[in-house]
């Protein structure tokens, strides 16, 4: 059993761990940098060690600064929230080594789904459906396969993903060009040049399915959550269920993402994100072997602490419950609320929160380390609040997040809430018939229509 949980994180995620810990009597110490010093996780935790500097560079992501915290404190164990050491796999090797139990699946697990193409593999030898493609680093081989497949095709690099180091190709003409500047690109931004090719999918849905693993073998999947409101490859808005996916679909995304999880010995949360085509067809498109910001839409509509059972596992303890025990009841929507600015290009709004008023009522929570006088810092992710609204269907669930838009007051600083009120209020919204493009085609035309509301 644990005695002490180190959190290698900061912001609302670090104060989400917190909780978790102190309702199963775990003792916690967070590491935080110089600028998070007056910060209420770093306040709330039972203990605290400053490991460095502002910059990421040199505290969340300085790996000999977070183990020295981490033995100095004496912890048994480290939760690393999402981003920075999360899926690093020096990092999970060191804690191996210096006999601290990382929160999180094994090294193996991380290094399989961290390479996309061979995460491919891994999935297409266990049966579960890949979009039509082929791992294929040769320029030659590349354009043969290509031919076949049809144009448009997609480029991406096996080191990317979350969007990065991709190209899609619309025909043979740009395919050369657009070939070399992808792997010049995985070069330079990963370090490593491999390739691989994709039919390209026209008008997807992002589908993903939240999954645990215990190290007994058990692995239960929870309803899917629909991502496919986003910007640039940042979510936006998360909801569970799918407006898109019925029980036949809902089966199928369960069969897939329990077969790879259980063929790959997975022990942790996990996720797998699928693409679904128009034909409500899923193919696997990655897998993140971390906790995700969108978690609490899962936790409720299922009542289960994902955290919680996240550092239950890595104690070695089984699942609470079997699958016939996960359940989908009602309806819940999250807004990342990030300080940007939407009227001017989602600029970064650091700064004096001056006042905040927060929402509340039936069906809200609110997962946010922010308070009225706090000064956010500019060195790190512009997330500063998950408003979740929750209802016995997704109509209701729409409704009470829109109140709570209504009700909440920040400022100071731009936020991203007057953009919520516009897609909240909007027909294919509310229609629940949105696909990946909708978000950014919704943008260019309010950006022609002339500018966003202010704050
Ligand atoms: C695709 C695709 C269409 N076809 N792959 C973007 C994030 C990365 N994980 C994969 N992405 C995509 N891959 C094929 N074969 C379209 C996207 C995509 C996307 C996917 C999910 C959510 C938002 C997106 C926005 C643009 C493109």
């Amino acid at each position: 059993m644990f005695k002490k949980v180190f959190i290698a994180n900061r912001g609302e995620i670090a104060l989400r761990v917190i909780r978790s810990c102190r309702e199963l009597g775990l003792r916690t110490v967070i590491g935080f940098s110089e600028a998070d010093r007056d910060s209420i996780p770093v306040r709330l935790a039972d203990e605290r060690i400053c490991i460095g500097p502002p910059s990421p560079k040199e505290s969340y992501l300085n790996i000999p600064a977070v183990v020295s915290a981490i033995e100095i404190t004496r912890a048994d164990a480290v939760h690393p929230g999402y981003g920075f050491l999360a899926e690093n796999i020096p990092f999970v090797e060191i804690c191996g080594a210096s006999r601290i139990v990382f929160i999180g699946p094994s090294v193996r697990n991380i290094q399989i789904m961290g390479d996309k193409a061979l995460a491919r593999k891994t999935a297409k030898s266990f049966r579960v459906p890949v979009i039509p493609g082929y791992e294929e680093s040769d320029y030659k081989n590349g354009l043969h396969h290509a031919r076949k497949l049809g144009f448009p095709v997609i480029i991406k690099a096996s080191a990317g993903g979350g969007g990065r180091g991709m190209r899609r190709v619309n025909n043979i003409d740009e395919f050369q060009q657009l070939w070399y500047t992808c792997q010049e690109e995985a070069m330079s931004s990963f370090g490593e040049g491999a390739l691989y090719l994709e039919k390209f999918l026209e008008r997807p849905r992002h589908i993903e399915i939240q999954l645990v693993g215990d190290r007994k073998g058990n692995v239960i999947v929870f309803p899917e959550r629909d991502c496919s409101i986003q910007r640039r490859h940042q979510k936006l808005i998360e909801e569970s269920p799918s407006p898109f996916v019925d029980w036949k679909l809902r089966k199928k995304l369960y069969r897939y993402a329990y077969r790879l999880a259980r063929k790959i010995n997975y022990k942790s949360a996990g996720t797998i994100e699928f693409l679904v085509d128009s034909d409500g067809n899923p193919y696997f498109m990655e897998m993140n072997t971390r906790i995700q910001v969108e978690h609490p839409v899962t936790e409720l509509v299922s009542g289960y602490d994902l955290v919680k059972s996240q550092i239950l596992v890595a104690q070695g303890e089984r699942l609470g419950i079997g699958q016939k025990e996960v359940k989908l009841n009602g309806h819940a929507i999250e807004c990342r609320i990030n300080a940007e600015d939407p009227s001017n290009n989602f600029m970064p709004s650091p700064g004096k929160v001056e006042k905040l008023v927060l929402p509340g009522g039936p069906g809200i929570r609110v997962d946010t380390h922010i308070h009225e006088g706090y000064a956010i810092p500019p060195y790190y992710d512009s997330l500063v609040m998950k408003l979740i609204a929750y209802g016995s269907n997704r109509q209701e669930a729409i409704e009470r997040m829109r109140r709570a838009l209504d009700e909440i007051v920040i400022e100071g600083i731009r936020t991203t809430i007057p953009l919520y009120r516009k897609i909240l209020a909007h027909p294919i919204f509310l229609s629940g018939r949105y696909s990946v493009k909708w978000l950014e085609n919704f943008l260019e035309s309010e950006a022609e229509k002339g500018v966003l509301p202010k704050n």
